[in-house]
């Protein structure tokens, strides 16, 4: 007993000493800044043309600025969840906005906080289950708003007033103030909503830039020309797809009444003028340019500004030599680049993220690290700082190396990409993809579509070289790159949740039967619509293809529709563009192409009603257009005809005289969706 005791003593005062002198040099705090979607292209330190980030750039003047840091997956929670576990998404089980973050998972924070630190978590969190791995945490309800924002902790919610970016580092302040025991070393997270949308300044800085135009990307205006179908139908436009809130018509439902006030006087002005001006074309959307990126630079300031009070806290407080500062966000973002704004794509400006790293005396300060390093290194890093060991679960790799100047020959040489949010916000295809220093391989697989770009040709990603024959050895390399990093990170198949949704739609549909050509008419002679005497078609309540071969000799016409102006379809051009529109209960949801079809040639023109929910247009089986659809809830009353369309008119866009005049040949309706490959042999059979 007496032994036991002693014993007790002696590793008590064992553990003392070390915790009292050398402890807290081998084992420093860390404080992860992070915020959501702050693109590298608005940081001084990453070259930005458009802003200043004194403090910013003094982290990384002091730390390791990671110049190629890119994310597996780029939206904000499943960015989030890759951070917490070192694993990608398909493991991690965060693949969308979507799903709940299973807390029970192993992540840096718990084993952080088993291995004596001390772990809280302040401001946005986003992953809908409540925080686990943390003594102290603090959090945003949901995406949480930039003005008067409540917060939830394991007590419940507190409100508070004030601009959350100021509110989330006072409280992080008071954490490290207050809260924080001395005697074990911390991991604080200081996590904001800011620059999310919808960008709402903070007082401060609601006129900075005022009176300044903001340098345009050089691709605002892309039209998409050289790139797969994906890049054409996204809907995260700054010309067509920003609200009345993003733009700041609209203010914030929340404010005080000196917030508001503050508010109207620093946009009421503008938007009148703007209301007067009547604005179009690429002026419009240089006006709402610059009324994003104001906007969203104006959130950076205020970022920039509380980095700067972190920093001085922890110089002051004498614990700037001991702790680490991390800086970084969830991904990249697209400031008008491509004349977009959000995220999603493996296209540059999303998939990179900053991540700075300030550890005095260990990291090499003002350096700049080129290699390819990725979100799911973060929690490997953090194990790695604190002496911690890293599970083999995690599937990212330590930087520590990294961060003492070290060139590990065995580093990797590329990185892999999955993105699934669709069908959802923006409509963004589902994709996965490759990179490499000088390539990028992308996979569009529920279009069946690739894109290559060359880096030392083309660094704004505006020219698809995947089918040119200088490539094919390129690309044939990435492919099996590609499905070797599958293999590796365990992914067994990549298309599987593809394939379950084509499964459940074609289930679902009432055809049961998969695809059934249900209706063919290999010639179409005359001028006038044509009312085919047997026809027995039900397009209620099904996934449907309609389409034609056809050489167009006007630009404007109806190649077949179904139906009127209750239920029904409706293949059509207008102006020489391939529309399509379907009608259920008297409501219609119609789609163009952007481009016209060119009279001198044969085009394929085929129309998809998807029980996603969605239309599809395609040209030679390439997608043009796509948009919100809807079903078909009832066998239409018009028959279907033939090259015009009879009777009630199911379309907007065109009136009683609409028949179609050139050639027709191979005209067939489909039950469900027709894929890429019978499209393809489509036009082949019908040559
Ligand atoms: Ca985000």
């Amino acid at each position: 007993m007496k032994h036991k005791q002693i014993f007790l003593v002696v590793i008590g005062v064992i553990f003392w000493i070390f915790q009292s002198t050398g402890f807290a040099v081998n084992r420093p705090n860390i404080v992860f800044i992070f915020t959501d979607d702050h693109a590298y292209q608005a940081i001084g330190a990453y070259g930005s043309r458009i802003n200043r980030t004194p403090n910013l750039d003094q982290l990384a003047a002091q730390g390791v600025r990671f110049e190629n840091c890119y994310v597996c997956n780029s939206i904000c929670a499943p960015s989030r969840a890759a951070i917490l576990t070192g694993k990608h998404s398909h493991l991690n089980g965060v693949f969308t906005n979507r799903e709940r973050f299973d807390g029970t998972q192993t992540t840096f924070p718990k084993l952080l906080r088993e291995a004596g630190y001390q772990t809280a978590i302040i401001g946005k969190w986003h992953l809908k289950s409540d925080p686990t791995g943390f003594d102290f945490w603090e959090v945003l309800p949901g995406q949480g708003v930039y003005y008067n924002p409540a917060f939830l902790t394991p007590q419940g919610r507190t409100n508070y007033t004030g601009y959350t970016t100021d509110i989330i580092t006072d409280l992080a302040l008071d954490w490290l103030r207050g809260e924080r025991n001395s005697d074990q070393p911390f991991m604080l997270m200081v996590q904001h909503k800011a620059p999310h949308r919808p960008w709402d300044p903070g007082p401060k800085h609601l006129n900075l830039y005022d009176g300044v135009s903001i340098p345009e990307p050089q691709t605002l205006f892309d039209d998409y020309k050289y790139r797969s179908s994906a890049a054409q139908v996204q809907e995260m436009t700054i010309a067509e797809h920003m609200n009345s809130r993003d733009l700041k018509l609209n203010f914030p439902g929340n404010l005080t009444e000196d917030q508001r006030r503050l508010w109207e006087d620093a946009y009421s002005d503008e938007n009148e003028k703007f209301k007067q001006a009547r604005l179009e074309g690429k002026e419009l959307v240089r006006w709402k340019y610059q009324r994003y990126i104001k906007d969203y630079l104006r959130c950076i300031a205020s970022v920039d500004d509380n980095v700067g009070r972190i920093m001085r806290f922890l110089e002051k407080s004498g614990l700037a030599e001991d702790t680490v500062v991390i800086y970084s966000s969830d991904q990249g973002f697209y400031l008008g680049e491509h004349g977009w704004f959000d995220k999603r794509w493996m296209y540059e400006q999303s998939l990179r993220m900053p991540f700075i790293v300030r550890w005095p005396g260990s990291a090499r300060s003002g350096t700049v690290n080129r290699h390819l390093t990725q979100n799911i290194d973060f929690a490997p890093t953090f194990l790695d700082i604190a002496g911690v060991r890293i599970p083999e679960e995690m599937q990212g790799r330590s930087l520590l190396p990294l961060l003492k100047g070290k060139n590990p020959g065995d580093w990797r040489k590329s990185i892999y990409y999955h993105y699934y949010e669709y069908p959802g916000a923006h409509s963004v295809p589902k994709h996965y993809g490759v990179r490499t220093r000088q390539f990028k391989l992308i996979h569009y697989y529920e279009l069946g579509e690739w894109e290559l770009f060359d880096f030392l040709h083309d660094p704004d990603e505006m020219r698809n070289v995947y089918s040119e024959p200088e490539y094919q050895d390129k690309v044939k390399e990435l492919k099996s790159e590609l499905l070797r990093l599958q293999e590796n990170y365990n992914q067994k198949n990549p298309e599987a949740s593809h394939q379950e949704r084509v499964q459940k739609l074609l289930k679902e549909s009432a055809s049961n039967v998969g695809l059934k050509l249900v209706y063919r008419m290999q010639k179409k002679t005359g001028s006038d619509p044509l009312i085919p005497e047997k026809q027995n078609i039900d397009p209620s309540a099904k996934t449907l293809t309609v389409g034609a071969l056809c050489n167009p000799e006007a630009a404007d016409g109806v190649l077949l529709a179904q139906g009127g102006e209750s239920f029904g379809y409706s293949l059509f051009l207008q102006g020489g563009a391939p529309c399509f529109a379907v009608r259920t209960g008297g409501e219609i949801r119609q789609i163009a192409a952007g481009d016209r079809v060119a009279s001198s040639r044969r085009a394929l023109i085929t129309g998809v009603v998807n029980s996603d929910g969605r239309l599809r247009l395609y040209v030679d089986g390439k997608m043009v257009a796509s948009g919100e659809g809807l079903f078909i809830e009832r066998k239409p009353a018009d028959v279907l005809s033939i090259g015009g369309d009879t009777g009630s008119l199911v379309a907007d866009g065109y009136g009683e005289s609409n028949a179609f005049s050139g050639s027709m040949s191979d005209i067939r309706i489909y039950y469900g969706v027709l894929d890429k490959a019978g499209m393809d042999e489509w036009i082949r059979e019908g040559k």
